[in-house]
């Protein structure tokens, strides 16, 4: 079985909503991290797009980190730590023919000319695909082409942003689409995208799941999933062996009093591990 290479990235600086930082701190005490990256402090200054330097930077360590985990035959599991660091995640392990489901309430598909709020947490998706800021899309070494992405439980787009998901051919569900067709549709539409990957990255935004049970995120939109729903779901997934990677992002622990938030990325760990240890 893959070793699962747990690393953790304490950031905020990509949505600058306070208590993301205390990300890695809480989640330490459940799920050991095998290594932790962290924001250079002397590069954490106000820019546009928000706190470019700092996020370029810790991007470049973080890609480094999984590179070499993935080099080695590891799986890496990134933790967050806002959004932004799936720019790392991703381009660490992006080769020809990689694919990505992008499990949200967001797009992530700004550009700094498209985003209103410039923070660079809605812009990772775009970045990937060799979309946004220069800064950021030299980190790109292998773009991810915009017919092997799919998007689901997308329930809050940007009009500039959903223009260009549009223009570039990326593919997402709403959950308006996934509440009138089911979760039995939800998981074929998932699993054809998924099966015909040659390499599959998961990215999972804890912001996809519904505020009244999982409170603790950066930007909550009503109306998510509920565990009995996204569980199955990525059992399915994570059971395929093309799976390559994951990260797992946005939890806030100061807006998570009762842990709820924790204890069902804890389960994803969890189940990550029980499914890469049949493969
Ligand atoms: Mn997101």
């Amino acid at each position: 079985m893959k070793t699962i290479r747990k690393i953790g990235v304490v950031l905020k600086e990509g949505c600058d909503i306070e208590g993301g930082q205390f990300a890695i701190d809480a989640l330490q005490k459940h799920i050991p991290m095998d290594d932790v990256v962290r924001l250079d402090e002397k590069l954490i200054k106000n820019q546009d797009p928000l706190y470019l330097d700092a996020v370029v930077d810790l991007n470049e360590h973080l890609k480094k980190s999984v590179k070499e985990a993935y080099d080695r035959g590891e799986f890496p599991l990134v933790f967050g730590g806002d959004h932004a660091l799936a720019i790392g995640s991703i381009t660490g392990v992006a080769q020809a023919e990689h694919a990505v489901l992008w499990i949200d309430a967001h797009g992530d598909c700004n550009t700094e000319e498209s985003s209103d709020s410039k923070r660079i947490h809605g812009m990772p998706l775009a970045v990937v695909q060799g979309h946004g800021h220069p800064a950021l899309t030299k980190l790109v070494d292998q773009a991810v082409d915009s017919k092997n992405i799919l998007l689901i439980g997308i329930r809050s787009l940007d009009d500039a942003e959903e223009a260009l998901m549009k223009q570039w051919g990326v593919r997402w569900l709403t959950m308006e689409e996934i509440r009138k067709q089911g979760l039995e549709w939800m998981q074929n539409e998932v699993m054809l995208f998924a099966r015909q990957a040659k390499h599959l990255h998961v990215s999972f935004d804890c912001d996809s799941m519904d505020p009244m049970h999982y409170p603790g995120v950066n930007t909550p939109v009503r109306g998510g999933f509920v565990s009995e729903e996204i569980l199955p779901l990525l059992e399915a997934v994570l059971s395929l062996d093309n799976i390559s990677s994951m990260d797992i992002v946005e939890y806030n622990p100061t807006r998570d009093p009762n842990l709820d938030t924790l204890y069902l990325i804890q389960a994803i760990a969890k189940l990550l591990e029980t499914q890469l240890r049949r493969n």
